[in-house]
C-alpha cells in the first residue's frame, strides 16, 4: 500500500503526472482522482504550441488550464495540484519532487509524434534531446528526493519494430554460441521519436539498477478514442488531434470519414500494430500505478489490447461511417514512412492481464462514440482540413517546404472564433 506518508490509503498514493495537459495525461488525472489518489500535475503546455506550429488544433475545444482545474473541482469535487514548468530545467524538477515527495511518478511529458520528429534536423534533435533530458532529470531528481517512488514511464510498442518473430514482453532468453542469458528484446524503431524512446528505456533500466529505483516501462500501442467514463462534461474533454503530424491512425480515419476525404491506409496497408482504447490505456496505467515494481526492478509491460492492420481499421471505419450517413472511400497513398507494409506481428502482452486488465470497450462502440462527438465539432475539423493529408516524408531531410505549401481554406469556411485561453492565448 503506497501513500502512507501522505495519509492516502489507495495503492499508488500520491501520483505526479508529467504532461498532465496532454491527450493521455488529462484523462489519467481524472481517472486517478476519481479512484481516490492524490494527483499532482506538471506541464509546460508545449503540445498546444507544437500543434499550432503545424497549423492545426484539437478537434475538441480545449479550455485553458485554470478552467480545467475549475472543472475538476466543480464536476469531480477534487483538487488537482499543478506546477507549470519544463522538465529540461533540473532545478524546477528537483523543487517539485522535493516539495511533493510523490509515491508514483507517471512520466508522459515527451514529444510523442513520429512525423513531427521526422520534419527536419531541428525537430529530430528537439525530440531526442528533449525526451532524453526530461527523463534523465526525473531519474536524478528521484534519486535525490524520493528514491522509494515508483516511476511509470511511457514508452512505445514501436521500440520493437516489426521483427519476423514473436515480440517478448521486454526480456527474452537467448542462447548464442552455446551460452544462455536473459536479455532485453532487440529494438528496431521506425522514427527519430521512436528511437528516443529506445534510448529512454536504456536509461531507465540502468537507473533502476544503479540506484535501486522501482521502474515500469510501458510499451504503449497506438491509442484511439475521445472519452473516458470520468469525462461527463464537455469542460473535461481531452484533446483530440487529427492532423497528419499529431493524429494517430484510427482517430485520423474517422476524421477523414467525417470530412468526406479519402481514408488513407498508407501503401499496401498491411502494417499491423497493437491498438488500445483511451479508456483502457487509462485502466492499464492505473493498474501499473497500483501494482508497483520492486526496488531495483525494471519491469516492462506491453500495453495494447488487440492487433489490427491499418486496412482492417480503414474498412471498419468505412462501415461504421455508413451508420452516420457518411460514405467514405478508402485510398492507398504512397507511404510517406519507411516501414514494412506486410509483415508478421505477434507481441506477447500477458502481464497486464495477469494484473487484472480487462477490455472495457469494444472497438466498434468506441468508433461510434468518436463519430458522435466529432460530428458536433465538425466545423473545427473543416477549418483544418488542409492539414489532414500527409506532408512529412521519411525519405526527405527537410519536409518544411511541403508543410508550408499546405493552403488553409478560404476565409468563408473559417470557424467561429475559439474561446480565449488565458494561459496560452488560444485553444489548441
Ligand atoms: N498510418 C496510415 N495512415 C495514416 C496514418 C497512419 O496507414 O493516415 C499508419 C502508419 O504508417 C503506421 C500506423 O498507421 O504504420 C500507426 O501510425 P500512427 O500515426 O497511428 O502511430 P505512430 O506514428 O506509430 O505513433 C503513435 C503515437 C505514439 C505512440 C505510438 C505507439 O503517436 O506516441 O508511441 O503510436 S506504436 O505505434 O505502437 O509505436
Amino acid at each position: 500500500m503506497g501513500g502512507t506518508a501522505h495519509g492516502w490509503t489507495v495503492p499508488g498514493g500520491k501520483v505526479l503526472i508529467t504532461g498532465v495537459d496532454g491527450y493521455s495525461g488529462w484523462p489519467l488525472a481524472l481517472h486517478l482522482l476519481q479512484r481516490g489518489h492524490a494527483v499532482v500535475g506538471l506541464d509546460n503546455f508545449i503540445t498546444r504550441r507544437r500543434v499550432r506550429e503545424v497549423g492545426s488544433w484539437s478537434a475538441t475545444p480545449l479550455p485553458s488550464w485554470p478552467r480545467r482545474q475549475t472543472a475538476v473541482r466543480e464536476v469531480l469535487g477534487r483538487e488537482l495540484t499543478f506546477y507549470r514548468g519544463d522538465l529540461e530545467d533540473y532545478d524546477f524538477v528537483r523543487r517539485v519532487l522535493d516539495a511533493e515527495r510523490p509515491d508514483t511518478i507517471v512520466h508522459l511529458a515527451e514529444q510523442r509524434s513520429a512525423p513531427y520528429s521526422m520534419i527536419d534536423v531541428h525537430h529530430a534533435v528537439d525530440t531526442q534531446v528533449g525526451n532524453l533530458t526530461g527523463t534523465l532529470h526525473l531519474l536524478y531528481a528521484m534519486r535525490e528526493c524520493c528514491p522509494d517512488a515508483h516511476l511509470v514511464k511511457m514508452g512505445t510498442m514501436g521500440e520493437y519494430g516489426t521483427p519476423n518473430v514473436d515480440i517478448a514482453e521486454g526480456f527474452f532468453d537467448v542462447e548464442f554460441h552455446g551460452r544462455k542469458d536473459r536479455m532485453p528484446f532487440p529494438r528496431q524503431a521506425g522514427s527519430w521519436y521512436h528511437w528516443s524512446k529506445v534510448f529512454d528505456s536504456g536509461d531507465v533500466m540502468f537507473a533502476a539498477k544503479i540506484w535501486n529505483l522501482k521502474a515500469t516501462d510501458v510499451m504503449q500501442g497506438v491509442i484511439y478514442g475521445i472519452r473516458t467514463p470520468e469525462i461527463t462534461d464537455d469542460r473535461l474533454l481531452t484533446r483530440f488531434d487529427f492532423d497528419e503530424t499529431w493524429g494517430t491512425a484510427l482517430n485520423r480515419f474517422i476524421v477523414q470519414a467525417v470530412l468526406g476525404v479519402p481514408i488513407t491506409p498508407y501503401g499496401k496497408g498491411g502494417q499491423r500494430r497493437g491498438f488500445i482504447a483511451l479508456e483502457d490505456s487509462m485502466q492499464s496505467l492505473r493498474i501499473a500505478v497500483e501494482h508497483p515494481a520492486a526496488p531495483g526492478e525494471y519491469r516492462v509491460l506491453n500495453q495494447f489490447d488487440a492487433a489490427y492492420s491499418v486496412n482492417e481499421l480503414a474498412e471498419l471505419t468505412a462501415r461504421v461511417a455508413g451508420e452516420f450517413g457518411l460514405h467514405p472511400v478508402i485510398e492507398h497513398p504512397p507511404n510517406p514512412r519507411a516501414e514494412a507494409e506486410e509483415h508478421y506481428y505477434n507481441p506477447i502482452h500477458d502481464r497486464l492481464i495477469e494484473l487484472g486488465y480487462r477490455r472495457s470497450r469494444d472497438l466498434e462502440a468506441v468508433m461510434r462514440e468518436i463519430f458522435h462527438d466529432l460530428l458536433r465539432f465538425r466545423r473545427r475539423l473543416e477549418a483544418k482540413r488542409h492539414v489532414v493529408a500527409a506532408a512529412v516524408q521519411w525519405a526527405s531531410a527537410d519536409s518544411r517546404p511541403a508543410l508550408a505549401a499546405r493552403a488553409p481554406p478560404a476565409p468563408a469556411a473559417s470557424p467561429p472564433p475559439a474561446p480565449v485561453d488565458p494561459s496560452e492565448r488560444s485553444t489548441a
